[in-house]
């Protein structure tokens, strides 16, 4: 006789609890006020802050787990850094801290992330995880106002048995948070829109501050942030240190309420 621990429910009812609550929740988010392609720190910052205003905001992430190069600090160390100011991020997040050497800081990557990830989630973003970005939605006057997407797997999958067409979001803005691939910004590119300059050298004393001062909208309706920043406009990189991603994408979120005409707090 097995003790009566769990209650008494069977397969049918949690296979039910998965597919209606999976397809109430994609349905809601067909249509959003901004639509995040990728879930690293940039994006994940940036979905965090539209959301606290109250903004319907879904990310999209082709990977299953979230946060993006953020678990990592570098070359396999899961130590992260970033320079000042970027440590009031971390104080905001409850990131435990040190300070190495006059405005450095470092912390544990797995606590910074998981942080993230977990204030991202408390502040109502939702997710479309294993969802690749497939392409943009444009509109007459050529605005972005969606985006294209699949299931990851099947983008995976040998050509021969991968004929699943994909589905369409539609929103009020896109950022594109897709790191150094800058995957959406290069849909435009293809289409002879937008001319990307390519990621620059190392040379983080510059970097983080341009990556800042650059991002912004930069095709209607599409704001860049992160390492896509440094892509779009051949931008030095900054190699292992994350103030620039978590500064940019709360940058960022602020141009998409400016665009969406909300007032700053
Ligand atoms: C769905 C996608 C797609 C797609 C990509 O790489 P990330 O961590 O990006 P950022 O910009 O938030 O942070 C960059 C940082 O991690 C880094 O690499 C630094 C600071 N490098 C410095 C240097 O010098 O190299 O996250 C991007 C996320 C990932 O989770 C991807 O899986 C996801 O976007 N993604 N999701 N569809 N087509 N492309």
């Amino acid at each position: 006789m097995v003790k009566k621990l769990f209650a008494p429910v069977g397969e049918k009812e949690v296979t039910r609890a998965i597919v209606d609550e999976f397809a109430k929740q994609f349905s809601q988010y067909v249509e959003s006020d901004c639509l995040i392609i990728g879930g690293g720190p940039s994006g994940l910052m940036a979905g965090k802050e539209l959301a606290t205003r109250g903004l319907k905001i879904l990310i999209v992430e082709r990977n299953n787990y979230l946060g993006g190069g953020f678990w990592i600090g570098g070359y396999l160390m899961n130590k992260i850094t970033v320079r000042e100011p970027a440590q009031k991020v971390l104080e905001e997040l409850a990131v435990p801290y040190k300070e190495v050497s006059k405005g450095l800081y470092v912390a544990d990557g797995p606590h910074a992330c998981s942080k993230l990830i977990g204030a991202t989630c408390d502040s109502g973003v939702k997710f479309a995880n294993m969802t690749v970005f497939d392409d943009l939605v444009l509109r007459e006057g050529g605005k972005v106002n969606g985006a294209v997407i699949n299931w990851t797997p099947i983008s995976s999958l040998p050509r021969e048995i991968t004929c699943v067409d994909p589905v369409a979001l539609e929103t009020k803005m896109v950022i594109d948070a897709t790191g150094h691939d800058a995957s959406a910004v290069r849909k435009l590119e293809e289409r002879g829109l937008i001319k990307i300059k390519g990621m620059g050298a190392m040379w983080v004393e510059r970097s983080e501050n341009l990556v800042v001062e650059h991002t912004g909208e930069a095709y209607p309706g599409l704001v860049v942030v992160g390492m896509a920043v440094a892509t779009t406009y051949g931008l030095p990189r900054m190699g292992p240190t994350f103030g620039a991603m978590l500064l940019s994408g709360k940058r960022g979120a602020e141009v998409v309420l400016e665009k969406l005409g909300i007032k700053k707090k």
